[in-house]
């Protein structure tokens, strides 16, 4: 019980997706093992036919504030339209629910978590929430946030890394909700996300309900914008990951070398973040080698997978759930997703 096991390439990006918090964490510094396993993965991706990166590295401090201002840009509307449908649908499936706990897998200090915690602390007081994120600094100042605005809730942080095994508490009260938001399932490839959820499936019992925020396949143009946005700030937070690695590996990437691409692959249902070299160049990490960009060449930073109701279904089945409850909307032009799964 209560061990979601290993997720496989998922990371702090999924930890940290749609959660954006007031005063984002200042990471610790990497251990030495954990530099030597940043610069193993980051190598073996630079080696890759398509280079690649795990989007995982966007989050440092400034990566953290970047996504916090993409989650309020008027062209990133996954946030809102989650946001819609939480609040329009959440507060009743929880009343007549009644969790006795919340396991929030990349926790929030978001609306979106309050607008659940809300319901939980109306419909069953004295439940328990355990908010699940790599930072413990982050996990701490939303904890000591929520335990102020939600006396009659129990609030127990749990920091572990979704990419790693998470032990939950022996004692966790049942039933309980385990929510995925914010489409952090579509950084997964299919079958690491259908991974995290067979083992999220295995921490549930009986009458409990897993909840998943997804985002849906719809007009190229509305999805291209919402990651290439007029202000830039997605730019900036896809060049930040260049950042990251020059100051965690002493690598030496020229940042002014390379250029933000996202674009919308129809037939894969995802879209693809790339950084584009400008010109030729190379970028040495000490202790790993030299990595040489032809002009025009990219790097893979992140995929961002678009869903339909059956493919949502087909995952869920993949891993042990059935499809319980769908919602989507708030309208048609910015489709998002709620689905609530139980176990089959
Ligand atoms: C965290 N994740 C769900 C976001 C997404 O939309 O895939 C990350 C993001 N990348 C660019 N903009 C937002």
């Amino acid at each position: 019980m209560g061990d979601v096991g290993d997720m496989g390439d998922v990371g702090v990006a999924a930890s940290r997706a749609d959660a954006p918090t007031p005063t984002p964490p200042l990471p610790p510094s990497p251990t030495p093992e954990e530099a030597d396993r940043m610069r193993a993965e980051v190598v073996a991706g630079l080696q890759r036919p398509q280079k690649e990166l795990s989007p995982k590295w966007f989050y440092d401090q400034r990566g953290s504030e970047l996504f916090e201002e993409i989650t309020r840009l008027p062209e990133y509307y996954p946030t809102r339209s989650e946001r819609a449908l939480l609040t329009a649908f959440a507060p009743e499936w929880i009343a007549e629910l009644r969790p006795a706990s919340l396991v929030e897998l990349g926790a929030g200090a978001a609306d979106k978590t309050r607008i659940l915690l809300d319901g939980i602390q109306a419909a069953s007081p004295g439940a328990t929430y355990v908010p699940v994120d790599i930072s413990a600094e982050f996990l701490e100042s939303a904890a000591e946030g929520l335990r102020e605005d939600y006396p009659e809730l129990e609030i127990q942080p749990l920091v572990a890394d979704m990419a790693e095994r998470i032990r939950l508490p022996e004692s966790l009260p049942r039933p309980a909700v385990f929510a995925l938001l914010g489409s952090t399932i579509g950084n997964f490839r299919p079958g690491a996300a259908v991974a995290l959820l067979a083992r999220t499936r295995a921490a549930m019992r009986d009458g409990d309900r897993f909840l998943l925020g997804a985002d849906l396949d719809k007009d190229v143009d509305v999805l291209e914008a919402a990651y290439n946005d007029a202000a830039g700030i997605t730019a900036a937070f896809n060049l930040n990951v260049l950042h990251v690695l020059n100051r965690e590996l002493d690598a030496d990437f020229d940042v002014a070398a390379f250029r933000h691409r996202a674009f919308y692959d129809r037939a894969k249902q995802r879209i693809e973040m790339h950084l584009v070299a400008r010109r030729p160049v190379t970028a040495t990490i000490p202790g790993a080698g030299t990595f040489a960009f032809a002009e025009g060449e990219t790097v893979r930073t992140e995929i961002s997978c678009k869903y339909d109701r059956a493919m949502i279904e087909g995952m869920f089945a993949g891993a042990g759930l059935l499809l319980e409850g769908w919602v989507d909307g708030p309208d048609h032009v910015h489709r998002f997703a709620l689905a609530v799964g139980r176990l089959s």
